[in-house]
């Protein structure tokens, strides 16, 4: 795949000593992915990061993912040692379950506590993911559900605050902001038209390309519907964009399809999920 994104090794090594910093005061990590990328908005890196704290992953906006693959992905990846959650922040569904989880991964320590006779002790939690996974959707539901006011605890880097969210649990109000990783023109690529990379650093014609191909291939039926166009097996990329032009009438001066257009529409539909529902990323096979 041609597909290639200006990034800035030092924002990421940034973001890696924030992380590991933060990570040092917590108990229990929640990791969101983005349901339509699991594979793509995970960071391997994390693993090494966590060490034994144990993490619990928290599917979302799987409203815009296709549902029978995410109940996949949930099936996959739980065969490991961790909880997975599929949740829609947006809305606050699978929210509960979520922290039940958490409450679930936290027993052995919240044990370990009780036996060295510490008690009273909250668990304390962050939530870590790629840009704009809703990580800051997230916390502000958790905050809202219990509407406990946030307080200032010592000790604590300034600025960071410990909400408590249920009994016993704590939440930290900043999120771990894992940088993405696009080595893989794939996983950039992914992260790219998802919406976790801004437009500025990638190009938009290539993306939408690769794009209408791949849901060409997996997809055709959503296309049509969305844009009231007939697709034949053998269209380009360019071959639907015109046709996504005449159907929208995206024309330019003297009739000229405007495919500039087309590439922002396309784009902007597949984001919000006004194109349907998509997974970018097969479910692991090995179920
Ligand atoms: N459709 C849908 N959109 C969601 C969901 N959760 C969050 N969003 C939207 O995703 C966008 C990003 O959400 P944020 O909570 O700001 O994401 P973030 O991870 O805090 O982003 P950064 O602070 O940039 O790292 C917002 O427009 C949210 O409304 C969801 O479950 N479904
Ligand atoms: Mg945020």
């Amino acid at each position: 795949m041609d597909f290639k994104i200006q990034w800035f090794p030092g924002h990421m090594m940034k973001a890696k000593r924030m992380m590991e910093t933060q990570l040092k005061l917590v108990d229990v990590v929640v990791e969101m992915l983005d349901a339509r990328i699991p594979r793509s908005s995970s960071n391997p890196m994390l693993i090494d990061m966590l060490g034994n704290k144990p993490k619990v992953v928290a599917l979302n906006k799987s409203d815009m993912a296709d549902k029978e693959k995410t109940e996949l992905w949930v099936k996959g990846l739980k065969n490991k040692s961790f909880a997975v959650v599929q949740v829609e922040c947006a809305t606050g569904k699978g929210v509960k379950q979520l922290i039940a989880a958490v409450q679930n991964a936290a027993r052995p320590i919240s044990e370990k506590w009780a036996k060295k006779g510490v008690k009273n002790r909250s668990i304390r939690i962050m939530i870590v993911g790629v840009p704009n996974v809703g990580k800051s959707t997230l916390i502000n539901r958790l905050v809202g559900r219990t509407k406990v006011a946030a307080e200032n605890r010592p000790g604590v880097t300034r600025g960071q605050q410990w909400i408590t969210i249920a009994k016993g649990l704590e939440l930290l109000d900043t999120p771990g902001v894992l940088w993405p990783k696009f080595e893989d023109p794939q996983i950039g690529f992914d992260l790219a038209v998802t919406g976790a990379i801004r437009e500025d650093v990638f190009d938009r014609g290539i993306a939408v390309d690769i794009l209408l191909e791949k849901l060409q291939r997996e997809y055709p039926e959503q296309i049509c519907n969305k844009y009231g166009v007939e697709l034949s097996k053998t269209d380009t990329a360019n071959d639907v964009k015109a046709k996504i032009a005449i159907a929208r009438g995206c024309l330019k001066a003297g009739g000229i399809l405007d495919l500039d257009k087309v590439i922002q529409l396309v784009l902007r539909d597949f984001k919000t999920g006004r194109m349907g529902n998509f997974t970018l990323n097969e479910p692991p096979r090995n179920l």
